[in-house]
């Protein structure tokens, strides 16, 4: 029987960067993840006895959510829910069974790379029947109407039993918990020569793969250990925890600094690879050489072709805004379409639907491609482990071959955290408003040639995002972004993204900290970062 629920509205559900996040804390308020819940069924259309894909990465509450999703999907009159055994589907497996049911849409309980754990984060995302993010059309309406909920449904029914592959009946709707892993496999098989990939191995290429007690591991297990053959071991902190064992589930050099110390240790591994909490990020490493997230989105987009899947060449590539332009290189060398988009994976999904993009990728670690509509870890570790079994090169080798044909974009991103809110507008604010009167200006030897804000009009359905980033450009090509997060749960966190390009002759071999050193400087002197948060230092360097 379905229960009216009488609610009033928390006025702090705006999804962000990819959907709404928030304190555990917050999400166990009586009616919050329920008015968040109900505020997408409303908005989201006709679904009368469609299915709903439902799945998070494990975290604190996950459980209890689906639960809730579960209840109210069978109210709201879903026909069916497919949900990952255990509660649990990695992002890019949650778009790839959306996409291969022919479900209305999902949900993905996650808050991605955030720490979880009762003091930590959670968060929930809608993902439409293409198997991506919803566009800002809908989560702003998601938005509206979390504003003026006054009344959920739901029905009371026991818990569904997670662990039992099977179906089920909660009132009128179907339940079938699902085994994604399989499906998934499945698509990797489609696009990579696993064969080539088990002979690399066979032949003692030695990989490791820290899946961070995120959600990928049963994955990776799967996939590498057992399809590909790798030793036992392989795959490190496998088993997805609720708190992700106390850290990060975050691939970057802070928060995989253990991966990272291998990788340039005594007797390294030749492949190193880490994803995230919900599984959509990598972090790739060869022996003794870091690839940056921009530099790895260029070297797979450079030799693709290598792959089965994408033998026949690339449609175009497509990267978010703050992006290194590496990839903007082999684009133009290869004569492909180059698309530039706002940060966050939602903006990719119209340029994939009208076939204008097949890979894309941001530099937070976000690689992907026209398989499904996220980014995906594993695809790309599999991406790159084929394109190494076919050159049988080092990860080291390929990328000084990829700069000395396109140059190399010196790339980094310094991240202040836990900002006071009202000092990190007011730093953009001033900012922005000092952007007319930036061309011309010498810092640091470096002149400013152009300054504006990011804004995107999507050529597929003509929506316009404004508000996507400062941009100064450099008489050099150089390139600084200041834009501010917004995934983060606590303050404010201010992103400065910075670059600087050298063509294939110019020097190869400078430390990026050492050669992007004048628009570190530059980046406080124009934006007073200091003076506006006091902080001498990024918190986090990636
Ligand atoms: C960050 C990254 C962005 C990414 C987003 C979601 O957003 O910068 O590139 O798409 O996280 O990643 P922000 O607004 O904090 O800069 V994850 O792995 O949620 O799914
Ligand atoms: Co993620």
């Amino acid at each position: 029987m379905t229960l009216t629920i009488t609610t009033t509205p928390f006025l702090d559900q705006k999804p962000g960067t990819s959907g709404l996040r928030k304190k555990v804390r917050v999400f166990q308020q009586p009616h919050y993840a329920e008015n968040f819940l109900q505020s997408v069924f409303d908005v989201i259309g006709d679904f009368g006895g469609q299915t709903l894909v439902v799945g998070g990465d494990g975290r604190y509450l996950n459980r209890e959510v689906i639960q809730t999703t579960i209840r109210m999907a069978a109210a709201n009159g879903f026909g069916r829910v497919l949900v990952g055994i255990g509660g649990i589907l990695s992002t890019p497996a949650a778009s790839n069974v959306i996409r291969k049911y022919g479900a209305f849409g999902g949900l993905i309980l996650s808050a991605s790379h955030n720490p979880g754990g009762v003091d930590e984060d959670f968060g929930i995302k809608y993902n439409i029947g293409n198997g991506g993010p919803a566009p800002e059309k809908i989560t702003d309406a998601i938005y509206a109407r979390s504003m003026i909920i006054d009344q959920y449904v739901t029905v009371d029914t026991p818990d569904v039993d997670l662990e039992q592959l099977g179906e089920t009946k909660v009132a009128e709707m179907t339940v079938a918990v699902i085994d994604p892993v399989t499906d998934y496999v499945k698509l990797m098989e489609q696009l990579f020569d696993f064969d080539a990939i088990r002979k690399l191995i066979a032949g003692g290429f030695r990989i490791r793969f820290d899946a961070m007690h995120a959600v990928t591991g049963p994955y990776a297990h799967q996939i590498l250990e057992r399809c590909l053959g790798a030793p036992a071991g392989t795959v490190v902190n496998g088993t997805p925890l609720p708190d992700f064992g106390g850290h990060h589930p975050d691939p970057n050099m802070v928060h995989a600094h253990e991966l990272f110390a291998r990788m340039f240790g005594a007797d390294a591994p030749d492949f190193g690879a880490a994803s995230d909490g919900d599984g959509d990020r990598n972090l790739i490493l060869g022996r003794n050489i870091f690839v940056t997230p921009s530099d790895s989105l260029a070297a797979l987009a450079a030799n693709a072709h290598l792959a089965p899947g994408y033998a026949g060449g690339l449609k175009g590539v497509a990267r978010s805004m703050p992006t290194s332009g590496a990839v903007d290189q082999v684009a133009h060398a290869l004569g492909l379409p180059l698309h530039e988009t706002p940060t966050g994976w939602k903006f990719f999904g119209n340029l994939l639907d009208a076939n204008m993009a097949t890979i894309c990728g941001e530099e937070s670690a976000g690689t992907g491609s026209d398989h499904v509509r996220e980014k995906d870890g594993l695809w790309a570790v599999l991406l790159w482990l084929n394109i190494l079994a076919v050159r049988r090169q080092s990860v080291a080798e390929i990328m000084a071959g990829h700069w000395a044909r396109f140059g190399r974009n010196y790339y980094a991103r310094h991240d202040y955290e836990g900002l006071e809110s009202a000092a990190a507008e007011q730093l953009i604010n001033e900012l922005r408003a000092a952007l007319p009167t930036l061309p011309g200006r010498k810092m640091k030897g470096l002149t400013v040639v152009k300054a504006d804000e990011f804004e995107y009009l999507d050529p597929v359905d003509g929506s316009l995002s404004r508000n996507q980033g400062l941009r100064l450009l450099f008489e050099s090509g150089a390139r600084i972004v200041f834009r501010l997060s917004g995934t983060g749960t606590s303050g404010a966190t201010l992103r400065v993204y910075l670059e600087r390009f050298e063509g294939p002759d110019g020097i190869l071999n400078a430390e990026t900290s050492v050669a992007l050193a004048d628009l570190v400087a530059a980046a406080d002197d124009l934006a007073g970062i200091t003076r506006h948060t006091g902080r001498k230092s990024p918190t986090v360097i990636t």
